[in-house]
């Protein structure tokens, strides 16, 4: 039988391109999008769309009932750079939504949860490369205390209470039909928009900075095969270490010359360096890639190619 699914948090990146490839699998009737406002046309108009606040237990669980939902993706966050503007703000939509979702699957209303994490949870202590799973994890972001203190709630409601909780530790995800929005891995997205807009980007980290990084196909197909994936092969209940490539911005401008040879990039670090100077520069995934077969496709030049080639159509304009 098709899962019931509610998206929270559908209008933004990540949760959009969710939206679309869920009914795709499940049905449109299956999959109820929600956000907090009408932000993304593209989502509202697209299905069933409600309106649900995310830091309100009501709000999801009346959506919960009108829809006999069993099955709930928590997208809705605040990203790191944003958070350290807006701390509190973070600390309370992250965790209090999350405590609402993990509270209505205690209270047996739905059966399944998925709730991202990411490679923010790692803070400067941590080894940097090849970071493994089990490791000093002191993070030095708002949004990395959320993450941090999430993965431990989520293993807790599934000891305690046997809640069925999936997450992963999502590295920057590279897209383009939705922007990102307030994280520190933006500048992989921004610099292929104004790649195609301006030939030139001012890039807000410094040009050797390394981050893991994954493109939003891979970062959809591992989030529906942990979901998909028999409840006992899920053996860990914090959250997955997940990879794909790591690349620095003078990588990525490099990657961008090849199809746009007057494309020049610039740099002027701002407050987002000491952010990504505290994350690991590459991921070991090993239990993901042995626990249930991840493996990532897209390389960074297969990237590259996508992204030049899809804005180029979305701005209505030729790279060569
Ligand atoms: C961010 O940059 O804050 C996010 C993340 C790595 O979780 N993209």
């Amino acid at each position: 039988m098709n899962p019931k699914i509610l998206i929270i948090g559908a209008c933004g990146q990540i949760g959009s391109e969710l939206t679309f490839k869920l009914r795709s699998i499940y049905g449109d009737e299956n999959v109820i999008a929600s956000d907090i406002s009408y932000s993304n046309l593209d989502i509202v108009n697209s299905g069933f769309f409600e309106i649900v606040d995310a830091q309100d237990y009501a709000s999801i669980k009346g959506c919960v009932e009108k829809y006999n939902i069993d099955t709930i993706y928590l997208m809705a966050a605040i990203l790191s750079a944003t958070g350290e503007k807006f701390p509190m703000k973070a600390w309370d939509l992250n965790m209090n939504s999350l405590f609402h979702v993990l509270n209505l699957a205690k209270a047996k209303f739905i059966k399944q949860i998925f709730w991202p994490s990411s490679i923010a949870v790692f803070g400067p202590s941590t080894p940097t490369e090849s970071t493994p799973q089990y490791t000093t994890m002191e993070p030095t972001t708002v949004y990395g205390i959320t993450k941090q203190v999430g993965e431990r709630w989520c293993e807790y409601y599934n000891q305690k209470y046997g809640v069925d909780v999936r997450s992963l530790r999502y590295p920057g995800i590279i897209s383009w039909k939705t922007q990102p929005g307030g994280g520190t891995t933006d500048y992989a997205v921004d610099i292929y928009h104004k790649a195609v807009i301006d030939k030139k980007y001012d890039c807000f980290l410094t040009e050797n900075t390394k981050l893991p990084m994954m493109f939003m196909d891979d970062a959809i197909k591992a989030t529906i095969d942990i979901m998909s994936a028999d409840n006992d092969v899920v053996k860990i209940r914090s959250s997955y270490n997940l990879a794909a490539i790591s690349f620095t911005p003078k990588e990525v401008a490099a990657s961008i010359k090849q199809h746009i040879p007057e494309f020049e990039i610039s740099y002027t670090p701002d407050y987002r360096q000491a952010i990504a100077d505290s994350w690991p520069k590459s991921i070991n995934d090993e239990e993901a890639r042995e626990g249930w077969n991840w493996k990532y496709t897209f390389s960074l030049e297969d990237i590259t190619k996508k992204m030049l080639f899809q804005l180029e159509k979305k701005y209505n304009t030729t790279v060569k």
